[in-house]
């Protein structure tokens, strides 16, 4: 029961504004998830897929235009323009008002308004925060259920926050493309999100919440929201599990590192990964000097394509029960679910994202390129016992990860932490199926976190120098990695995945000063010897090739950064200025 008089003025003002049928409160119960999960399924919204072998789950197709996060139109709407900085889309939050406004008017007539309060992070913990959701769709109520903390005992905690919670709107409206707007309003702690239903566009209390707002709220109370996986390592040669996080931009495998499972003959000798979270986290100095992270959010929201028992068995593992998945293929002949390189299996009857009938031999694709699965983040079979820490973890190493064929080595490490945040500040990577428009091309994501930062990134370098000036010695070691680079033919050299461990375990190495480095342009990169081949089918000739640094194409980079960074305003780090100014 609310009884804040903060929260009802706002459902007042919302059900004037939406004009719903009814209300209903979402309050995370599994009673009340089956119940809405019944109604989905009367209106088609949701289809139960087969419960023997998959229970408690279930498949939905989105609008055709609505697929991915649309980067265009999101906005940062703050007062002053440079606030937001170039990297933003900008829009002045009062006209952003009340365009909205205008095109959400009444767009919950004859519809319910699912009420969703949610936490990210777990109550318990000092680091978390309060959020009400609205939602005209039954489906993105039930996805914030899955991917938020929704209970009774956030609503309890919210009638004691005045007016300290994050308001998000979400309106499917028509899901007319040309309507569609993500707009964030930092300064009045709100997002409005219209005519999108797509789990990164509308499940608000995450990349909207959890990063946009997040990233803002950081700067100003001192730490940082990252677009990063965390996990633990845990390897035969040391007592410890280290804690690393993983910075890669969308659509570069956040998840398949955070639960790779590694080869054979790493397992066997005792190497193992332990999934925190997979897509963001939440990083603050504590009281012992290092960084801590925690992962804010409940449940996994992961990509279908490339997922296989081969590549990511954890992640399949994770979506068996209790998931909700978009726009992949159903299996008419067993109510499965399947997508283009889950298995050598397609179905014979199947039924594609668009709902028509479906098999391989059409020579069309059954899954919508991002097809997407939403599960709860308990089902991970290799989670940490310390995923529910409400203290978070401590990290010892931050990952930089890029897709550059041709550029980035393998792995390499900073110098120190100021050369850390100019490593992330200088990545470049290609755009992937995650967000509409051309997949492929190269371009600046400095940290990953292009689409992410909710203010401006000169103001953001600084908050990350000014954060490891605190840390001082503390800090955790920060590397770079590109699993991508690519031979004459275009395929990839190293094997990625599972082999992953290999590289982690060179990073592990580092952090307990057990092997040497070689200094470059880009980083210490490793000695060919330090990377353990054993059984693997790459030459060292290969491996040679992908640990070094074209010089010309690093020149070609510096001239690149170089303009980059002159778009920046007078804010810019000269920390970062002077490392680039010494190529
Ligand atoms: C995601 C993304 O879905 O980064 O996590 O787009
Ligand atoms: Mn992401």
């Amino acid at each position: 029961m609310i009884r804040n008089e903060f929260i009802k003025s706002w459902i007042q003002e919302m059900k004037e504004w939406l004009e719903p049928e009814d209300i209903i409160w979402v309050d995370g119960s599994k009673d009340q998830m089956d119940l809405l999960k019944n109604i989905s399924c009367e209106t088609g919204e949701l289809i139960k897929l087969n419960q023997d072998l998959m229970p408690g789950c279930y498949l939905h197709r989105s609008d055709e235009s609505d697929v991915a996060r649309v980067e265009d139109r999101t906005f940062i709407c703050c007062k002053e323009k440079i606030d937001a900085g170039f990297t933003n889309n900008w829009w002045n939050p009062e006209d952003a008002m009340k365009k909205l406004q205008e095109i959400a008017r009444g767009s919950y007539k004859g519809r319910i308004m699912y009420v969703v309060p949610f936490s990210m992070g777990r109550i318990d913990s000092d680091f978390h925060k309060l959020g009400i959701q609205i939602t005209d769709s039954i489906y993105v109520a039930m996805s914030m259920t899955i991917m938020t903390r929704v209970g009774k005992d956030i609503s309890k905690l919210l009638n004691k926050s005045e007016n300290n919670w994050t308001k998000c709107i979400h309106c499917s409206c028509s899901c007319n493309p040309e309507d569609r707007y993500i707009c964030h309003f930092p300064e009045s702690n709100t997002v409005v999100s219209v005519n999108s239903a797509y789990g990164g566009n509308a499940i608000l209390g995450k990349k909207c919440l959890a990063l946009r707002l997040g990233s803002y709220m950081g700067k100003k109370e001192g730490w940082l929201a990252e677009h990063m996986a965390i996990f633990g390592l845990k390897t035969p040669h040391s007592d410890e599990i280290k804690y690393i996080c993983a910075a890669l931009p969308s659509g570069c495998g956040k998840t398949d590192l955070a639960m790779l499972e590694p080869s054979k003959e790493f397992k066997d000798k005792g190497y193992e990964i332990f999934c925190v979270g997979d897509d963001i986290s939440w990083l603050k100095i504590r009281e012992d000097g290092r960084l801590w992270a925690v992962n804010p959010e409940n449940g996994v929201f992961g990509a279908c394509a490339g997922i296989s028992r081969k590549t990511n068995p954890n992640a399949l593992k994770t979506s068996e029960k209790n998931t909700i998945f978009t726009n992949v293929v159903l299996n008419k002949d067993n109510n499965t679910v399947w997508w283009e390189n889950l298995d050598d299996n397609p179905p014979e009857n199947g039924i594609d994202w668009l709902g028509e009938d479906w098999n391989v031999n059409l020579g069309t694709r059954g899954a919508q390129p991002n097809s997407r699965f939403a599960a709860p983040l308990e089902n991970c079979p290799c989670l940490s016992s310390e995923s529910q820490n409400p203290m978070g973890v401590p990290i010892s190493a931050i990952l930089l990860g890029v897709k550059r064929p041709k550029l980035m080595p393998l792995v390499c490490e900073a110098k120190d932490w100021n050369h850390g945040v100019f490593m992330g500040s200088i990545m470049s990577s290609e755009t992937t199926v995650a967000s509409v428009g051309k997949t492929g091309v190269l371009r600046h994501d400095p940290f990953g976190m292009l689409p992410f930062c909710g203010y401006n990134m000169s103001d953001y370098f600084q908050h990350w120098i000014d954060i490891g000036e605190k840390l001082g010695d503390k800090a955790p070691r920060i590397f770079g990695i590109n699993w991508f680079r690519t031979n004459e033919n275009g395929s990839y050299i190293w094997p990625g995945f599972g082999e992953n461990i290999r590289v982690l375990d060179w990073i592990s190495k580092r952090l307990e000063n057990k092997v040497d480095a070689i200094e470059t342009n880009v980083g210490l990169v490793p000695k060919e010897e330090d990377i353990n081949l054993e059984n693997l089918d790459i030459s060292r000739e290969d491996l040679k090739e992908i640990l070094s640094l074209d010089d010309n194409l690093w020149n070609q980079e510096v001239t690149e950064v170089k303009s980059f960074y002159s778009k920046f305003d007078k804010k810019l780090p000269n920390e970062l200025i002077e490392i680039l100014e010494n190529f």
